[in-house]
């Protein structure tokens, strides 16, 4: 595979001219998990990690790699793993806003020709939250397409009238309406697919997003998990952006979904979609109550006496601790890290003296 068949293109051809960094490799990030990364150059993806000098000397998180970046690389043990030292500008990104007093960003994926913004015919079609992710598209010079999935959850009528309503929202951008059930709607989401471009599917949990991709893929790569039949929330399945090669050469990238609309309707899906979890820990003892081993906690209680599902229990948790971490600016998680650091110093000084 050539980088051009990555999508390197004569823009990111011209920036690398431009960077004199002749030396350096060029490959493409095509997963980030915490600090650990993978890159896609002309023969394979391989481990990638960054120098510590981008780790640390970075002021804002926007600027650490992101699924889609191209980057400039050194590759060490017999080109079994790349030294990440440097980003190549972005032609387009998609980030949010970190929640928090500062004013932050996130990346989510860069390098993208266009966004599939995705909401099923169903419980999830909400306007307003289809109008942030355009604006999110739009700020980061991304063309949106809108994709209505699950379509055969609902009657045409209601379909068509999915589509006036957007409409009348003053929304042009195209909408594709499919289902992954029957197939109807698939082959126009195919044709929109070209070699060498990159896609980024962007939603809530539980639309389909992955179902899609597999769709695509014609095999049942990655996992994906029904939607909750009370309310038909997703159970954010995919934890992790990737970014994967289609047969026809076009690369689509994979998102979480809550956590994304989290950041775009900063904090209120938790409380919707666990309010009653919240509810019960208006009880606890104590006002700022961890729900992890404090006395006269409500929640836990709740759990012991069976009238909460600890399964339910622990992903509300795992929800919680998530939001919490992505809810800090990087400066304050740099800090904890920091803090953290210290803390094994102190630590590891009294081990000694024992
Ligand atoms: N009826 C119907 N169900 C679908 C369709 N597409 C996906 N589903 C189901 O919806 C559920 C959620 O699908 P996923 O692909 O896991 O959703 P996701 O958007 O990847 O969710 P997260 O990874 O949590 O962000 C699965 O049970 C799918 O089988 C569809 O077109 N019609
Ligand atoms: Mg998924
Ligand atoms: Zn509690």
């Amino acid at each position: 595979m050539e980088l051009a068949d990555l999508g390197f293109n004569s823009w990111f051809q011209k920036k690398r001219e431009e960077s004199q960094k002749l030396d350096f490799s060029i490959a493409r990030i095509t997963r980030v998990d915490r600090n650990r990364y993978l890159v896609r150059n002309e023969e394979n993806e391989i481990q990638a990690e960054p120098t510590g000098k981008l780790l640390f000397f970075t002021d804002s998180s926007q600027d650490l790699p992101c699924v889609g970046d191209w980057v400039f690389v050194q590759y060490y043990n017999d080109g079994t793993l790349a030294i990440i030292h440097e980003l190549l500008p972005r032609k387009t990104f998609l980030r949010r806003k970190s929640a928090g007093n500062t004013v932050d960003y996130q990346m989510i994926a860069s390098n993208i020709d266009i966004a599939f913004i995705i909401q099923s015919c169903d419980f999830n079609f909400n306007l307003r939250r289809l109008e942030r992710y355009l604006v999110m598209a739009k700020e980061g010079h991304v063309e949106p397409i809108i994709l209505l999935s699950k379509s055969d959850l609902v009657s045409s009528e209601e379909l068509e009238k999915r589509i006036s309503e957007i409409r009348q929202a003053q929304i042009n951008a195209r909408v594709i309406t499919f289902s992954n059930k029957t197939d109807i709607g698939l082959d126009t989401v195919q044709q929109v697919l070209e070699k060498g471009k990159t896609y980024c599917l962007l939603g809530s949990s539980g639309v389909g997003k992955t179902t899609l991709l597999n769709h695509l893929l014609g095999d049942e790569v990655f996992e994906t998990n029904p939607v909750r039949e009370k309310d038909s929330r997703g159970r954010h399945t995919t934890s992790r952006r990737q970014l994967v090669v289609l047969d026809n050469g076009a690369f689509l990238i994979d998102t979480p979904g809550m956590r994304e609309l989290g950041m775009i309707a900063a904090g209120t899906s938790i409380d919707d979609s666990f309010s009653d979890i919240q509810e019960l820990s208006q009880n606890c003892r104590f006002n700022d109550c961890a729900h992890t081993v404090e006395v006269g906690c409500a929640i836990l209680t709740a759990v012991q006496t069976g009238n909460l599902d600890e399964e339910r229990y622990q992903s509300y948790m795992k929800l919680i601790k998530e939001s919490k971490f992505h809810q800090m600016s990087y400066v304050e998680r740099r800090k904890k890290d920091k803090q953290f650091g210290k803390m094994i110093k102190i630590v590891k000084k009294q081990i000694k003296k024992k």
